[in-house]
């Protein structure tokens, strides 16, 4: 099989070499790309806090049966050391603040410490692995009208930041120790269902909380902040006060991260189109890669168009200052083979961007030849960027697709017992 995956490699190496398109640089490139894996696929964004993990006033919406849910910590790793045995390259995993490990004790979010993720650090740092970190602001009490950072109540706001504070600290450890910076993720559900009567008061007091969380600075070296914004919610259809123009706006001004979550915007819009939009007027960009179907539905990635898409902008921009992470959830299907498939699609599109012969393309461009552009894209659209996939997977010493099935079934039988 081996030899298979080697000499249609070779064949491919040439038909790309061809038309300029370096094949070897292409796979090195593509393994030296690390994902963060969202921790909440593994359990269908429940965690570990003692509580009943009631998403309502959240917005977020998880459905399905399948029975592989991770339990417990352990379990949640397992499916992750799993997943990540499936998914080429070196990776990291992106926490949230309910997935302290708590023991029996009832820690409220305004008490969580580093000390909670200790075993997450120690275990990351074992399995060499880096770790992003995110505050949850949802699935608790005082979330349940859907307002946080700008609710009109003085002491619901200063919960939250105090959470969120202690979050970016938790965060800027788990870079320290591990060596490579976290990024803290912030998102917020606050909106209203309906049109609400005072959108400016919400704003401004999401930024005098924002102003008031961000005071702290930390090295960047350890702890990166990002902002993500939305455009509507179950139950903020009508205003979400944390808007892309909102957050834009902050994160310029603040020199912070823009988050782009692709479910988070109209669904003809694409988010590819914003990554050079942003980029000149900030350093990083973090991206939630995700596949709305009709909405922000948080469906697992396929190699779908506005993914390629996306992913050649990547590519075209630049690798450096986007950070990319996954964002799903799906209880309907086993929740490690759920990763491994999202993964291994926002690789693929990467590989077909890293496989496009960009020096030609643009000078085509340059040159005003646009017949040439379009000609030369639509003949790479069936050159064998597969047999690059598979030999990429083969090098990493990882199953190629046909065998992802098989692994993750047997797995789930071991899983489950
Ligand atoms: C919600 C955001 C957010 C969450 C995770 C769980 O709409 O996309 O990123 O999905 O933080
Ligand atoms: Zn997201």
């Amino acid at each position: 099989m081996s030899n298979l995956i080697q000499q249609s490699y070779d064949s491919a190496r040439q038909r790309y070499a061809d038309i300029g398109v370096d094949t070897d640089a292409a796979v090195k490139t593509l393994l030296g790309v690390s994902l963060s894996l969202p921790c909440w696929q593994g359990d269908d964004v429940r965690g570990f806090e003692n509580s009943d993990g009631d998403l309502s006033g959240s917005g977020l919406m998880v459905t399905g049966s399948d029975t592989s849910r991770a339990r417990t910590p352990e379990e949640l790793r397992q499916h992750l050391l799993e997943a990540l045995s499936l998914i080429p390259g070196r990776h990291r995993v992106n926490l949230h603040a309910m997935y302290g490990e708590f023991g029996s004790r009832k820690v409220d979010r305004n008490e969580i410490e580093a000390d909670h993720f200790a075993g997450w650090i120690e275990w990351a740092e074992k399995m060499e692995l880096g770790l992003d970190f995110n505050a949850t602001c949802f699935a608790h009490p005082r979330a349940a009208n859907g307002l946080t950072l700008s609710s009109p109540d003085e002491e619901i706001r200063s919960f939250w930041i105090e959470h969120i504070q202690r979050s970016r600290e938790i965060a800027s450890v788990m870079g320290k120790e591990l060596g490579s910076p976290a990024v803290h993720n912030l998102w917020v559900p606050d909106g209203f269902k309906d049109v609400p009567a005072d959108r400016l008061a919400y704003r401004e007091r999401l930024k005098h909380s924002l102003d008031t969380i961000y005071k702290k600075s930390y090295d960047p070296s350890h702890m990166k902040d990002s902002l993500e914004s939305k455009l509507f919610g179950i139950g903020s259809e009508a205003f979400v006060t944390g808007s892309h123009d909102f957050y834009i706006s902050y994160a310029i001004q603040n020199n912070k991260m823009i988050c782009l979550d692709m479910g988070h915007y109209h669904p003809t819009e694409q988010v590819a189109d914003k990554l050079s939009a942003l980029l000149p007027f900030t350093e990083e960009l973090l991206l939630h890669i995700s596949r709305g179907v009709r909405w922000d539905s948080d469906h697992i990635p396929v190699l779908d168009d506005p993914l390629r898409l996306l992913a050649e902008e990547i590519i075209g921009c630049g690798l450096e200052r986007i950070h990319i992470a996954l964002d799903f959830f799906d209880a309907t299907v086993s929740r490690t083979g759920g990763y491994v498939i999202g993964a291994r699609a926002v690789q693929k599109a990467l590989l077909l961007g890293l496989l496009l012969p960009w020096d030609q393309l643009r000078t085509y461009e340059r040159e005003g030849d646009l017949f040439a552009r379009l000609s030369l894209r639509e003949s790479m659209t069936m050159l064998p960027a597969g047999a690059v996939w598979d030999y990429c997977c083969h090098e990493a010493g990882v199953h190629t697709d046909i065998n992802v099935l098989q692994v993750i079934q047997s797995y789930e039988e071991r899983f489950l017992g």
